[in-house]
């Protein structure tokens, strides 16, 4: 596998923000947090908590309806993070932003408003057989609602997509394909440009899960040419219960909306409502405004350090990680791609993964341990469960190090 790379001077002072987040400088059952859980959720810079402690404190009302200076400046605080999205996946146009709760609510909201209204018994949609729960339960709800059926391509020993079973499973009745940029589970990075460019070829309109790619890589979905692209706040080192969908503007403006409510309409009488133009169509009610907020800090965040530089520094974790992991005796990595983000999974002979996630952050070491919400890629490899260990840009190669001492630990105790 990976050689160990030495951390360069250019890579190091990426883990040196770990004191930007006031979190980490609590200590765990006595000993230095060693958080190696952010693909479940990141922890926040505090840049990001005082973002969002700012607008309650000082500029906090309700967006696009108030003529008072407060409600302007909360509109404006609000439209100004949809542009900062917008840049950073490089969208040609910040309208063809909507805010959503995250990445699972950008799915259904696609599922419904633009893919379900083409479907017809027998057409179908396509995804991957390592997608997260929430790219797989809302495409067989609307299969089930139209006859329509859902078509896995599935995935290799080494936890990669076989890009000649998924062309070769692009047909006539595709009606959409949906994949993940990374896969939560497996850590593996799909090779979405191909994928999207096989779709397009077919004719075949797409969205990318980018859950697990945002935080870890620059996106650019011009240059990836989806169709739709979508991301949680919560996973970017900003609140939770906020995310964003992006989609191309001709698409959103041919769909129907998601959900009805104030804000999303130009003109309502009882006979009939006249919908306002995307992306206020797909953001019915209140939505979450200081969370918006905070996530365009935690945008200007990433974008300050460099998401190239915390990609390398990630990379080298990884390598460090999976040569210091393989060399523990019974240890077996679950996914073993050849280009990979910041996420181990692993099982380890004669205990389950979840004894070893409570032995674990006994030692301060907080992992995640279960099935990631992604059942069929645990299926797939027979295991009913990993521990992940997944890594952001605070960590450093003592998290690395603390986790293989207390795997140790783990080895020791189960004899
Ligand atoms: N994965 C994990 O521990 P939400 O919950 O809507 O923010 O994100 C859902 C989601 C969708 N796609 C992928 C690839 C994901 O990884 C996730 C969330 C977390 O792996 C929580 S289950």
């Amino acid at each position: 596998m990976s050689t160990v790379e030495p951390v360069t001077e250019h890579q190091a002072p990426v883990s040196a923000h770990r004191e930007d987040f006031p979190i980490l400088a609590r200590p765990m059952n006595g000993r230095p947090l060693a958080f190696l859980d952010s693909a479940a959720s990141a922890q926040k810079p505090a840049c990001v908590i005082d973002a969002e402690a700012r607008c309650y404190r000082e500029y906090y009302a309700n967006i696009h309806r108030g003529v008072y200076q407060l409600s302007q400046r909360s509109t404006d605080a609000y439209e100004g993070a949809r542009k900062r999205v917008a840049e950073l996946l490089n969208a040609p146009d910040h309208r063809e932003v909507a805010f959503v709760r995250g990445t699972t609510e950008a799915i259904n909201l696609v599922a419904h408003s633009f893919v379900r209204p083409q479907l017809q018994p027998g057409d179908e949609i396509l995804i991957t057989g390592m997608e997260h729960h929430s790219n797989i339960v809302p495409w067989q709800l609307i299969c089930e609602e139209t006859g329509a059926k859902l078509v896995v391509s599935p995935v290799t020993d080494t936890g990669e997509v076989d890009l000649e079973d998924f062309r070769g499973r692009l047909g006539p009745r595709t009606r959409f394909a949906s994949i993940a940029h990374v896969s939560n589970a497996l850590g593996t990075i799909n090779p979405v440009a191909e994928m999207i460019a096989a779709a397009r070829e077919a004719d075949v309109p797409t969205l990318v899960d980018g859950a697990q790619g945002v935080p870890h890589m620059a996106v650019d979905v011009q240059a990836l040419g989806c169709d739709f692209y979508c991301f949680s706040g919560h996973k970017l080192y900003g609140p939770s219960g906020v995310g964003a969908l992006w989609g191309r503007f001709e698409l959103l403006r041919g769909m129907r909306p998601y959900q009805g409510g104030g804000e999303m309409i130009r003109y309502v009488t009882f006979e009939k409502s006249d919908f306002a133009p995307p992306p206020q169509r797909f953001e019915a009610g209140t939505p979450n405004i200081a969370g918006a907020i905070a996530l365009g800090e935690a945008v200007d965040y990433v974008r300050g350090i460099g998401l190239e530089r915390i990609g390398a520094h990630e990379q080298a974790l990884l390598a460090y990680a999976t040569e210091r992991l393989e060399a523990i005796e019974g240890l077996r990595i679950i996914g073993n791609a050849t280009h990979k983000a910041g996420v181990i999974s692993f099982v380890l002979d004669g205990v389950h993964p979840h004894d070893i996630g409570t032995i674990l952050d006994q030692e301060g070491v907080a992992v995640r341990a279960g099935h990631h919400c992604a059942q069929p890629v645990m299926d797939r490899f027979g295991v009913p469960a990993t521990v992940r260990a997944s890594f952001g840009l605070y960590n450093s190669r003592e998290d690395v190090d603390a986790l293989v001492n207390a795997l140790h630990r783990v080895k020791e105790f189960f004899g």
